[in-house]
């Protein structure tokens, strides 16, 4: 069948106030763009006229300025999950104009299947190529794709000009059942394919299709830093150690790392290694560090739901897709996050906190407790199933007012049941096979920063060494409480808050 060729704004019209949309992509990549910047701009208009107008959005992770850029500055979003980097996205909910619900990403698709969401009315598909039977070839990620399409009431394909018909093939799209039919994964292996490379949809179902040619909003990340730098030699230096140990098979195990400068800097020391032998990620961003590491043959094979890659470093893949085809692999974020799939390959997980606490509580989410930074993206599904899970930060921020140690974390995303490693620019701490009170003692001396470790032992001291995990409530989030009050958590005295 032929398709209907629609305008941004055409397409856009459709959508009404109170309609949930559901979209393609994973970070920015591979999210819808045109139909998301045109219903910012019916939004404006509509509330020029002094109609309500505000929709729920649905997505695979964060997208870029033209989806919650556009849409929080419109005012045009009521609900949104599961996660965001967007600034003017953060301000909004922080200002209590967005609910925003923070889903591990894993769980996005079945939440969706499940009804917890609500009905999705449209979904809004980037692709690089449409057939005529309905067989929609996505372009940089997988994300909740498949499911948005067979639960829309219709689709609006974007096709998309700047991404290559070269993309077809990279994708193995896959939707389980749901309970009580839902059967094991069959993934073995990271390189493993399960499903096809299309979504087949009802061509009946596609409302139309709009042309486009954007290339996507690659995020750029702040130059390395000599402290994410030893943080990522820190994490490498301990992996390396795991593995003469024994711990970590001769053969290595799959790595997911977050995107940024830590990330960039560890995959690096792996690269650089040669003790490691080369490896696999089963991860659910890939940044341009590990492409160079595939063309170096450092890193064997990538499965991944999105390719969070510069243009220049994608562009770079179309161009030597034959030597890519077979080392790469993308998935629904339900298959990349997937916890059996995690738990079974011995994933290696790697992801960043704001602040973690003495007894290895992380939040990975909260600033000061209260205000969202991005959200727990897939953080949660891979900690939780991890061979070992990580967590990495800096043991201070905002020029050493904060520290990152703390004696009870503000917010809680990741609990000391799931965190095996602690990481900062300081050291390593290896909480594993410890009980409480030896894991502060390795936190504070392995990760704090000088200018906290004699506060952190004193807030210890006080605690006592009774209890299961020794705290003195009242105390517990007093040097949040002195950030607030004067701007430095250096300024915490625990005889204003201990009776001593
Ligand atoms: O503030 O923006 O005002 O400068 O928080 O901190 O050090 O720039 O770190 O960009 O790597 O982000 C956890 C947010 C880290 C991210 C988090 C302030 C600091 C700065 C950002 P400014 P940095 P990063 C893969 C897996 C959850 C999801 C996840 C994240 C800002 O990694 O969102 O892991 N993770 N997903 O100054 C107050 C503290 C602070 C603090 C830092 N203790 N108190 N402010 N900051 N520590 C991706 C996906 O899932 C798709």
């Amino acid at each position: 069948m032929s398709y209907t060729i629609l305008s941004a704004a055409e397409a856009a019209a459709f959508i009404k106030h109170g309609d949930n949309i559901a979209l393609s992509g994973f970070t920015p990549a591979g999210t819808a763009k045109a139909v998301t910047s045109a219903l910012a701009q019916k939004a404006e208009e509509e509330h020029l006229k002094g109609n309500p107008f505000q929709v729920g959005v649905f997505t695979g992770a964060s997208t870029g300025n033209a989806c919650d850029g556009v849409l929080s500055r419109a005012k045009a979003i009521r609900y949104r999950a599961p996660y965001t980097t967007n600034r003017d996205f953060r301000a909004a909910v922080n200002n209590g104009e967005i609910s925003y619900n923070d889903i591990h990403l894993s769980q996005m698709a079945q939440e969706l299947r499940y009804g917890f969401l609500g009905k999705v009315n449209f979904a809004i598909i980037e692709a690089c190529e449409l057939t005529a039977d309905g067989k929609i070839y996505l372009t940089a990620a997988g994300g909740i794709s498949p499911t948005a399409c067979r639960l829309a009431d219709k689709i609006i394909v974007e096709l998309n000009a700047a991404h290559s018909k070269k993309m077809i093939g990279l994708h193995d799209l896959y939707e389980l059942s749901d309970p009580p039919l839902r059967k094991e994964i069959p993934i073995y292996k990271p390189s493993d394919r399960i499903g096809l490379p299309y979504i087949q949809v009802d061509p009946n179902k596609i409302l139309g299709v709009v042309e486009t040619n954007w290339p996507d909003e690659a995020r750029s990340f702040s130059q390395p830093d000599p402290v994410t730098d030893l943080i990522g030699q820190n994490v490498a230096d301990f992996l390396i150690s795991d593995m003469k140990r024994g711990i970590i098979p001769r053969e290595f195990l799959p790595i997911q790392s977050g995107v940024g400068n830590i990330a960039n800097a560890l995959l690096g020391a792996l690269g650089r290694s040669t003790t490691i032998p080369p490896f696999e990620m089963y991860t659910e961003v890939l940044q341009d560090s590990v492409v160079d590491l595939m063309r170096e043959g450092r890193i064997k094979f990538g499965s991944t739901c999105s390719l969070t890659v510069t243009n220049e470093c994608l562009e770079g893949i179309y161009d030597d897709i034959e030597f890519f085809k077979d080392k790469l692999v993308l998935r629904p974020s339900e298959i990349s996050n997937n916890p059996e799939v995690i738990r079974r390959l011995g994933v290696i997980s790697i992801n960043t906190a704001i602040e973690v606490d003495i007894y290895g509580n992380a939040n990975s989410t909260h600033i000061g407790g209260t205000r969202m930074m991005n959200g727990i993206g897939g953080s949660g599904d891979f900690t939780r199933n991890a061979y070992i899970s990580i967590f990495t930060c800096p043991s201070t921020a905002k020029e050493g007012k904060i520290s990152a140690i703390v004696p009870m974390v503000s917010h809680l995303d990741h609990s000391e049941h799931s965190v095996n490693i602690i990481a900062t620019e300081q050291g390593v701490a290896d909480l594993r096979g410890k009980g409480p009170k030896e894991r502060a003692q390795t936190i504070i001396e392995n990760c704090a920063h000088p200018d906290y470790k004699e506060l952190l032992w004193d807030y210890v001291k006080f605690s006592g060494n009774k209890k299961q995990t020794p705290h003195i409530l009242e105390a517990s989030l007093a040097m949040h409480s002195i950030f607030n009050r004067t701007g430095d958590m250096r300024n915490t005295k625990w005889d204003d808050f201990i009776r001593v």
